[in-house]
């Protein structure tokens, strides 16, 4: 059984099995979560992330999937890349969002990883409201078997931590 914990803080400073990035589907960087992870985890990860563009992901990461890479320089082994869905306005079709969640854990299992840290995928530059972004993130790592033992949502600002928090009272 994986056991939900909350932490309001930098997601780049936890140490963990793996660290699961909000990236886009260039799987290049960007802002966010994606630029402190490979500011913090150095050259190694991008490096990772063109060899996937250049064999299996030549069209980017599809929307609601995840692909791991190496965790350079974090106190982490690896990276779990993942492409959460840009807010289009109520009515927008959180199932990829939930399908975020579940890939991450799922490659999380192959790699055998026992701790994840989680951000509050796509409740940044990509607009999601924390909220209903928070309800999907606690009730997806619920309802997903996973050999996971501990994931660690990992809340930027205070705003973000009692979002979550009010979903796992
Ligand atoms: N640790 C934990 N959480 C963080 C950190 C951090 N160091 N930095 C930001 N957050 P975002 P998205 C929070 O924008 O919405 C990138 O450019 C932040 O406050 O990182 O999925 C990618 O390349 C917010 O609550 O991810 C994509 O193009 C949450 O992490 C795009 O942004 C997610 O914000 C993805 O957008």
């Amino acid at each position: 059984m994986t056991t939900i914990t909350l932490v309001q803080g930098d997601i780049t400073r936890q140490s963990v099995d793996a660290v699961v990035n909000a990236a886009n589907s260039s799987l290049l960087g960007g802002g966010g979560v994606d630029g402190a992870i490979h500011r913090r985890g150095g050259p190694a990860i991008l490096a990772e992330c063109r060899k996937l563009r250049a064999s299996h992901y030549g069209k980017g990461l599809v929307t609601g999937r995840a692909v791991a890479t190496t965790a350079g320089e974090l106190d982490a082994q690896w990276v779990i890349h993942t492409v959460g869905p840009v807010w289009q306005g109520p009515g927008s079709d959180s199932s990829l969002l939930a399908s975020c969640y579940r890939e991450s854990l799922r490659v999380a299992d192959e790699l055998s990883a026992r701790t994840v840290a989680f951000p509050a995928i796509s409740t940044g530059v990509f607009r999601w409201p924390m909220e209903e972004a928070a309800h999907i993130a606690v009730e997806t790592v619920r309802d997903t078997e996973a050999a996971v033992e501990e994931v660690r949502f990992v809340l930027f600002d205070e705003r973000a931590y009692k979002a979550f928090a009010e979903q796992i009272r």
